[in-house]
């Protein structure tokens, strides 16, 4: 009786596991896919688009973000409040550009006062740097990509790692928008290359658009967001699992 049993739920297992949903993040060529969210095609003019404001967007379904916040790094660092930000994202592929408006809730808008020069004796150039705002944080966001083709599952969600590295579309508030690579944390690397990107506070929300390349039928994108007010900064932050970018 035991041993029946026995293979009547190990066939009720076999019978239910394949129904259940795989839980792991991939491309399409992997064995689970990713969020998946369409991008809208618009005959809206580039400037058009690259206005966060402009009606254009108006016309364009809203996608849930769900932010998690990642664990503290050092004991110093402060708890997890709880919070998350009231976060969505509206796509749209024109040409080979994809723009990407984020738009998400926080009532402070902090940034980083530009570094002061001090009178002193020493030379000039050792001190050009000092500033006042060692604890203040901006607020910023980034879009991740994978880098290059994409074999197998996608980056992990920790900037990447060596064998899957990543392109980091960044929005400081203040500094405006610079590309960024990594492969993995603390691996990051910020370029001068600037990209478009739009950004605006109101109603205690940013909305924040970057324009980003989409040569392909569909990217994977991850979506990190910063509040310089509960002192995130590096990798104390909000971020998304991937989404499936298809046209
Ligand atoms: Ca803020």
């Amino acid at each position: 009786m035991v041993l029946m049993r026995c293979v009547v739920w190990a066939a009720l297992i076999a019978a239910l596991v394949p129904a259940l949903p795989a839980f792991s993040q991939s491309h399409p060529g992997g064995s689970a896919a990713a969020l998946p969210v369409t991008a809208a095609a618009s005959s809206a003019s580039p400037s058009a688009l690259l206005s966060g404001d402009n009606d254009v967007w108006d016309a364009v379904s809203a996608v849930p973000v769900h932010l998690n916040h990642t664990p503290p790094l050092y004991d110093t660092d402060g708890k997890d409040d709880g919070y998350r930000p009231k976060a969505s994202m509206r796509l749209i592929r024109q040409d080979s550009l994809l723009y990407l408006r984020l738009t998400w809730t926080d009532s402070t808008v902090d940034s980083i006062p530009a570094a002061k020069r001090y009178a002193d004796a020493g030379e000039p150039e050792l001190y050009k740097r000092q500033s006042e705002a060692i604890d203040q944080f901006r607020d910023a966001a980034c879009i991740m990509t994978p880098s290059g083709k994409l074999e197998g599952a996608n980056p992990s969600l920790v900037m990447g790692d060596v064998g899957h590295p990543v392109t980091l579309y960044y929005w400081r508030n203040g500094e405006g928008f610079v590309v960024g690579e990594a492969a993995g944390r603390g691996s990051t690397t910020m370029s001068t290359t600037p990209f478009p990107g739009y950004a605006s506070h109101q109603a205690d929300q940013w909305k924040v658009v970057f324009a980003l390349p989409m040569s392909t039928a569909s990217m994977p994108i991850a979506v990190a967001i910063w509040d310089g007010s509960r002192d995130h900064r590096d990798g104390l932050k909000y971020y998304s699992l991937w989404y499936e970018v298809n046209q």
